[in-house]
């Protein structure tokens, strides 16, 4: 089994690091996000707006009272989500699984890909500096073997923290916190600890099961007492539902001629394909994208009757949005991307009792392949049709989209 490697990660300060990005001019000053009037709360606020105590939710009129020399600015939610969804594209392109937790916070699984919590403190620093790099903002990561520790470790330095923590650091970092840092733990928990005498997390540690059963009952006992050894199984959950995987090209010549185009909308539907499968995973929308030379752009999407992983449903698909809702009117193609949604794990599916024999014929020709291209790399299987097109193109942008992210079909 290899080791478990949880990060997770949530951005500092978050609506106002952007505020503070967007005019640079309140760099280093208190600001405070949020309405500054009678019935207003902060929904957060820089950390030198902290330092005089202002926190989030608190009524405006308390925090204008500790920090009367705060600029306040106004909530600006689009700018903050749009801005959520790039930090996502990141996390979905270095990690396997992501499992977001609000607009700022995600947890991401990197067991398999990181093999100790070192190697995954690497991957943690490269997320770091790209969110820093790209989006002139800060992010605090943990990193630990379950989630539990990774979310108290991502709070411990803020903000740009990063800290690990392993299993031997339980007795130093986490038994001399409070109990209410117990997940799952609320004020009325809390209290009915502190009732028996436990204040800290060592505290439970250190007490018998049974005497911890008597203050707040055998499950939540059972629970408090794994957390405070570090124990925690739950898993990092990925959300399927808005995942996207897709392929598009741009050519440096315009495609004109139809066959050329036809070619290269099957080769990004066999990427696609082929992604679908290698992940286990079958797809129930098809989205195509066309940006003709002078830059109009079609999006369009069909949901096929059944979900699939196999080229044949993807690319006709593809050429009946192609044919019926692009009105290219003799312009040539100067992108084309073919991307799928409604992603689920294959095993899910519960398909027809009977498959007909081409889906059958279909899925083992797309399986052998498969097999073919892992023995052989990537070039090795090629449609007839694919075949000496030499078609002259390069990628859109220097990773390919496929991997794990929200591709075009969301913009
Ligand atoms: N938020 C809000 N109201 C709250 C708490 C949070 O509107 N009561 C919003 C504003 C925050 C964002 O959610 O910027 C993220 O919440 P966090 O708890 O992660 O707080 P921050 O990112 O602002 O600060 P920190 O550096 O402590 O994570
Ligand atoms: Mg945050």
């Amino acid at each position: 089994m290899p080791m478990r490697v949880v990060l997770h990660l949530d951005m500092d300060a978050f609506y106002a690091a952007i505020e503070v990005r967007e005019d640079p001019a309140l760099a280093g000053k208190p600001v405070i996000v949020g309405h500054p009037g009678k019935r207003g709360v902060v929904a957060t606020c820089s950390y030198e707006a902290r330092t005089f105590g202002v926190r989030s939710a608190m009524p405006s009129v308390v925090a204008a009272r500790l920090c009367p020399d705060a600029v306040w600015v106004p909530v600006r939610m689009g700018l903050y989500v749009e801005i959520s969804r790039r930090i996502r594209k990141i996390l979905d392109e270095e990690a396997p699984v992501v499992e977001p937790l609000s607009i700022d916070e995600a947890f991401l699984d990197m067991t398999g890909w990181a093999k100790d919590l070192d190697a995954g403190a690497a991957i943690a620093r490269k997320l770091k500096d790209r969110i820093r790099a790209q989006e002139r903002l800060t992010a605090s990561v943990g990193v630990a073997p379950n989630k539990f520790l990774a979310k108290l470790a991502s709070d411990l330095e803020k903000p740009d923290g990063l800290v690990v923590l392993p299993k031997e650091a339980i007795p130093e970092t986490l038994w001399p916190l409070p109990v209410e840092r117990l997940w799952g733990v609320g004020p009325k928990g809390a209290d009915k600890l502190r009732l028996g005498g436990l204040r800290t997390i060592g505290d439970v540690a250190r007490t018998a099961e049974d005497a911890i059963a008597s203050l707040m009952g055998a499950s939540m006992a059972r629970h408090v007492k794994a957390l405070a050894g570090g124990e925690d199984d739950r898993a990092v959950e990925h959300d399927r539902a808005s995942r996207s995987i897709s392929e598009e090209r741009t050519y440096t010549d315009d495609l004109r001629d139809p066959r050329e185009i036809d070619r290269a909308l099957l080769a990004r539907a066999q990427g696609v394909a082929r992604q679908l499968r290698r992940e286990g995973l079958v797809a129930r929308t098809v989205h195509l994208k066309v940006r003709a030379g002078d830059f109009t752009t079609w999006t369009r999407a069909r949901t096929l009757r059944e979900p699939t992983d196999l080229v044949d449903p993807i690319v006709g698909a593809a050429r009946e949005l192609l044919a019926s809702r692009v009105r290219l009117e003799g312009k040539g193609v100067r992108l084309l991307g073919v991307g799928v949604s409604g992603i689920a794990p294959a095993g899910a599916r519960a398909g027809p009792l009977f498959p007909d024999a081409d889906t059958v014929r279909a899925k083992r020709i797309a399986g052998a392949e498969d097999a073919i291209r892992a023995k052989l790399g990537d070039t090795a299987v090629t449609r007839a049709s694919l075949v000496g097109s030499g078609l002259p193109m390069h990628h859109s942008s220097g990773k390919p989209r496929t991997k794990n992210g929200r591709g075009f079909p969301e913009e």
